[in-house]
């Protein structure tokens, strides 16, 4: 989270804050955001849980938790990265990581508007990419980025989804290689990715890395229609410093928006102007047919030099330590919020391009041309607030920039740059989110606000207090506060779409004749049991109440068993659950149709119950088994079975 005033600076804003927080909300809130029981919400709303690692699904406008998909952590909840179809998920070139740190979303776009079929997320601290499917609401590909570090201006995509970006919030330097920290000018570099998806299978690849100066890039936002071509970064940090950045990354006046022109170095890549690079890294996918993820590890990336691709890449002066860089439906108008500003600037896209033909220079930054800020600005917002941080748009002209330090929400006109309206967030808001609001179509009905600290708002929970949304009305002249609720982990950007967009397309189960999962057990009576070495294979059953076998004998101390088990239901809403006494994994939460294996290393003899732990009917607590684990070396025959029919598998167990 940014941290921008001392906590003392904070606590005396938030304070006066708290006085209104009671008529801040709006008279008729409750009704607006009353979903009556069985309802639906109109909004899907994707939301980035931070330091968990997963993102979150909330209907709106009740506010209402549907789901946490994993995607960089593990999750006890269905042993997402403990069973041994999902591991390679979390594999990076150094090792299984069970953890990251998730910040922004994108949803998959077609003329920059919301398709439906994919979202997007990133992983900051170990740099990665996931593409999530919404058809089932699973990740589907998780690809790691080279020659990259802290990858927070990711994972902003183009206007058909043809490329999803991945800046470095950190530079280093390339190739891992090692330097003195001190060498920070000479040998550190940030870099911004383009990594492409493929329009059918929604398969991504690096497609290019761009090489650029030694500084931060913060965020970025593709433009669209006039300025489709081109993809804009904020950074800071151009001072170069490599120590104590809160003072030292701050003495410049402006630091920069990047503009990318990706067209041209589509062409440049093309062409052959760039160098393949030796890299390694971790890109790793989801077989929906055989229902298991596979880590592949690539061997190289194409590197474009700025000094190789002339007219690719562009500096714009941005006043002061930019972080959001917003672009406004029309793809006119780029936003740079400075964190340390006293005003917002808005740059024209024509401008821009008018200043690149004639050359409005004032010099250039390690070989890329500055753009006069004067020829590139369509005017600022004056006086806004304090610590802006983000902008989305409403489709009617307006723009909303968070101010996080003085804990609001600032409505400005995009024509004249008129503030037209405010209200208190509670408190110190980071990113905003109006459903499609950074696309060429928002939905200007509402506008939530994710925000970083609560304090007196929710009952006391400890020392860590709960982070927060709340959702605004934002369909008429005045924004209206209409509902606050707690998010899981702390929110950073987030998506929205309309519900009817995906609601009809989702997979209700998995149809077991395409199972394709190796271990999959096609109904009970191919329920087995077998040994090879030390290694005792569990091909397992689960439907409504029982588990096949549920008597297994004739395991060993010393043993590794692998339990696969295929929920044979047919029907939505059926998974089965499996847990095994002592397993160090997590439980399983298997849909119907699929398979998952869980591994047991059989470490000390005993008796091991087994059960299924998710509530499904009457004899749910009946759904359950032993596994019994004898000391190495002793006699008795491998034998499983379930009821009256116990196979005596004793061949077998030599
Ligand atoms: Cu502003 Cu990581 Cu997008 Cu959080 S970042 S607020
Ligand atoms: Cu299956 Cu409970």
């Amino acid at each position: 989270m940014l941290m921008l005033c001392s906590v003392a600076a904070i606590a005396s804003m938030q304070s006066c804050k708290m006085k209104s927080a009671d008529s801040a909300v709006a008279g008729d809130a409750a009704a607006k955001v009353y979903v009556a029981p069985g309802k639906y919400d109109e909004f899907y709303n994707f939301v980035s849980g931070g330091f968990s690692g997963q993102v979150s699904v909330y209907g709106l406008p009740s506010g209402r938790l549907l789901k946490v998909i994993p995607v960089f952590s593990v999750n006890p909840e269905n042993g997402y990265g403990y069973s041994e179809e999902t591991k390679a998920m979390l594999n990076t070139t150094n090792g299984a990581i069970p953890w990251d740190d998730q910040h922004h979303l994108e949803l998959s776009q077609t003329n920059g508007q919301q398709d439906g079929r994919w979202i997007f997320a990133n992983a900051n601290n170990t740099p990665r990419v996931a593409r999530i499917d919404l058809k089932s609401f699973r990740t589907a590909e998780i690809l790691q980025i080279p020659n990259s570090a802290g990858n927070h201006s990711s994972p902003f995509i183009t206007e058909n989804t043809e490329y999803v970006v991945a800046g470095t919030r950190f530079s280093v330097p390339l190739g891992d290689a090692d330097v003195p920290i001190s060498s920070f000018k000479k040998n550190f570099r940030s870099t911004a990715s383009f990594i492409s998806v493929d329009k059918t299978t929604g398969h991504m690849n690096i497609a290019f890395q761009i090489v650029l100066p030694g500084m931060n890039l913060d965020l970025s936002h593709a433009g669209k229609g006039p300025s489709h071509d081109w993809f804009f970064f904020s950074c800071y940090n151009t001072e170069q410093a490599y120590t104590m950045l809160e003072v030292n990354a701050s003495q410049k006046d402006k630091d920069f928006i990047v503009a990318v022109n990706w067209k041209k170095a589509e062409e440049y890549a093309k062409a052959g102007k760039g160098h393949k690079m030796p890299a390694s890294y971790a890109h790793n996918t989801f077989d929906e047919n055989t229902q298991k993820a596979t880590s592949v590890i690539e061997k190289d990336v194409l590197v474009l030099d700025p000094k190789d691709c002339p007219d690719m890449v562009y500096m714009i002066p941005c006043p002061k330590s930019p972080h959001g860089a917003d672009v406004d439906p029309t793809g006119q108008y780029i936003v740079g919020s400075g964190k340390l500003a006293a005003l917002i600037p808005v740059f024209s896209f024509d401008k821009i391009t008018k200043a690149i033909q004639d050359k409005q220079f004032e010099g250039d930054f390690y070989g890329i041309p500055v753009i006069k800020y004067e020829a590139a600005l369509h005017g600022e917002v004056k006086k806004p607030g304090l610590g802006p941080l983000h902008t989305e748009f409403d489709g009617k002209g307006n723009a909303y920039t968070s101010m996080f330090l003085s804990s609001e929400v600032v409505k400005w006109r995009i024509s004249d740059l008129q503030v037209v309206d405010r209200i208190p967030t509670y408190y110190s808001v980071g990113h905003l989110m109006i459903p499609g609001g950074d696309t060429k179509k928002p939905m200007g009905k509402y506008l939530v606000a994710y925000n970083k600290i609560t304090k007196d708002r929710y009952l006391p929970t400890g020392p860590e207090l709960c982070q927060s949304a709340q959702l605004y009305d934002i369909s008429g002249d005045k924004m209206k506060l209409l509902l606050d609720f707690p998010t899981i982990g702390e929110p950073h950007y987030a998506q929205a779409c309309p519900a009817t967009l995906i609601k009809d397309q989702q997979v209700k189960f998995y149809d077991i004749s395409k199972n394709h999962n190796e271990y999959v057990s096609m109904g009970e009576k191919k329920a087995n049991v077998v040994r090879n070495g030390n290694r005792v294979d569990v091909y397992m059953t689960a439907i409504r109440s029982h588990l096949v076998p549920d008597n297994i004998e004739g395991v060993f101390v010393g043993d590794e068993v692998y339990f696969h088990v295929t929920n044979l239901e047919q029907d939505w809403d059926v998974p089965h659950g499996f847990a095994v006494k002592n397993s160090n994994a997590a439980d399983l939460l298997i849909m119907p149709g699929e398979t998952l294996t869980m591994k047991l290393d059989a470490n000390k003899q005993g008796i091991y119950p087994f059960y299924c732990t998710d509530f499904c009917s009457a004899l749910h607590q009946e759904m359950s088994g032993y596994l019994r684990v004898s000391a190495k070396g002793s006699n008795v025959p491998l034998r499983f079975g379930s009821g009256v029919v116990v196979a005596d598998a004793a061949a077998s167990n030599k």
